[in-house]
């Protein structure tokens, strides 16, 4: 869609200042909102036809996760309740094995748990309450091949990972712009209800780690779960038949085919292509004062913190806090937003990345229970000191780039502590053999061998 962005130099203070929202996505509804609320007036741009159904976008996945960040930009806007309310909260994460055996660890203390919330919906609810904040003044664009042209105070480019307003940035000096796809695809299954209910335990994030393959499923309103196959472009590639997509699946996640059913997954294999992840990272998020990014436009991330959605909802907290801290004058909210957020937004982009390799490297079930354990283990004896990395993440507003560097601390410390225990005990041993060996019975080297094989045989 081709659009004109201009914006209005006349400072006219009776007229109410007009906010340009470019895309009509989770984050720029979520930011008509937050400007609706603040007394602008919005407009909304966005192309897609008809973003209230609830159709299968491609590259857009069905659910999401909501953690504590993206709760407190909701509530901010009074949408917590309703929201959470139409969430399905997983207390815990269900490590499925191979053979079929089913793991949960909780993600933290009782009564801390993360939501699965269903895309449209969100949406929906997001658009509806962008309408009905209290202005009269919020206008709808759906752009449809024609040339508009809008005077706008300030432009919010909310366009997603293939961001139109970013790409009019790259034109400038000294903008920075990287982006990285990963070798991986996904694609998603539904597992649907057995006899009306969940066919899974519902509360869960069910997750099968496999190395390189990985499957994770999320439940939904409707009793169904919505299951997200991440594996190599090239495997995919090999999966050529329907015979090869149960060959593959007894291989790696047998316990799965029933639950999705043998033939649903040989049709929806190749009912669209795997969806390709990409990680995208620039700076600064702003144009003088004219123009701003955020959500995905100003940072997409693999998904693999879970984390994508509640960062890009923080960048609209954290612009509203600047807005008051710097009353409203763009002049100086953009360069502090991006002074903020930059840091922060690249800290959530590395540590998804980060884990991504992780999970691909070396986590399958029995590492990934491990891995868990020792960190819940470790903050139970010290909750202050050892906090677990996805519980800062996931539960705290602890500034993403803290969180990294509080991270590299207790790593620290955790390995200074193992090699306390180490020196501990090699100077206690050391000790001991000095005190007491004299007196055992002298034993040359040679025989200690035969002497403990003796020790541990009957014979
Ligand atoms: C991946 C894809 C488990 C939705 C990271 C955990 C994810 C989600 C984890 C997707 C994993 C991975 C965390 C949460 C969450 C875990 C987390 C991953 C939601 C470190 C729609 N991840 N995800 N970490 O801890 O902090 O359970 O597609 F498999 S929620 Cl990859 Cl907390």
């Amino acid at each position: 869609t081709t659009m004109d962005y201009s914006t209005n130099d006349s400072k006219s203070t009776s007229k109410k200042k007009v906010v340009a929202v470019v895309g009509g996505g989770l984050v720029g509804n979520l930011n008509a909102c937050y400007f609706a609320k603040r007394g602008f007036q919005v407009e909304v741009f966005e192309s897609r036809e008809d973003i209230r159904q609830a159709k299968i976008v491609k590259g857009r996945s069905i659910n999401l996760v909501l953690s504590h960040r993206g709760r407190q930009a909701l509530k901010h806007v009074g949408m917590e309740d309703t929201i959470i309310s139409k969430g399905i909260p997983m207390h815990s994460r269900m490590i499925h094995a191979l053979n079929g055996t089913q793991s949960p660890i909780p993600y933290g203390k009782k009564g801390q748990y993360i939501l699965s919330i269903d895309r449209a919906n969100l949406n929906k609810e997001l658009l509806s309450a962008a309408e009905t904040t209290e202005t009269g003044a919020m206008t709808f664009v759906r752009a449809e091949g024609a040339k508009e042209e809008i005077q706008a105070d300030l432009i919010v480019g909310c366009d997603g990972a293939f961001s139109a307003i970013r790409k009019q940035f790259l034109r400038q000096s000294r903008f920075n712009y990287s982006q990285t796809y990963i070798p991986h695809g996904y694609l998603e299954f539904t597992i649907p209800p057995i006899n009306g209910e969940f066919a899974m335990k519902p509360n869960n994030l069910h997750i099968w780690p496999r190395n390189t393959f990985m499957m994770i499923a999320l439940p939904n309103l409707d009793k169904t779960f919505t299951c997200t196959l991440f594996m190599p472009f090239e495997e995919f590639e090999k999966v050529t038949t329907g015979d090869k997509v149960i060959e593959f699946f007894q291989k790696y996640f047998p316990d799965a085919i029933p639950l999705i059913g043998a033939e649903a997954l040989k049709r929806d294999f190749f009912r669209l292509p795997a969806q390709a992840m990409v990680s995208v990272k620039c700076s600064p998020y702003h144009f003088g004062d004219k123009c701003v990014l955020m959500g995905d436009a100003a940072h997409a991330m693999v998904p693999f913190y879970g984390q994508g959605m509640n960062a890009g909802f923080e960048d609209c907290l954290v612009f509203n806090e600047i807005m008051d801290q710097l009353n409203e004058d763009f002049s100086a909210v953009l360069p502090e937003y991006t002074r903020v957020r930059v840091p922060d937004d690249q800290a959530i982009a590395d540590l998804a990345m980060y884990n991504y390799v992780e999970m691909r490297e070396h986590v399958n079930s029995k590492w990934f229970l491990f891995r868990k354990n020792v960190d819940n283990f470790l903050h139970i004896i010290m909750p202050r000191t050892i906090i677990p990395l996805y519980t800062m993440v996931t539960f705290t507003r602890t500034r993403y780039h803290k969180v990294v560097k509080h991270w590299h601390w207790q790593d620290k410390v955790i390995n200074q502590g193992l090699l306390f225990c180490a020196a501990v005990s090699v100077a206690g041993g050391s000790y001991l053999l000095v005190r007491y060996l004299p007196s055992m019975p002298n034993i040359p080297i040679e025989q200690l061998w035969s002497r403990l094989q003796a020790l541990k045989s009957p014979f």
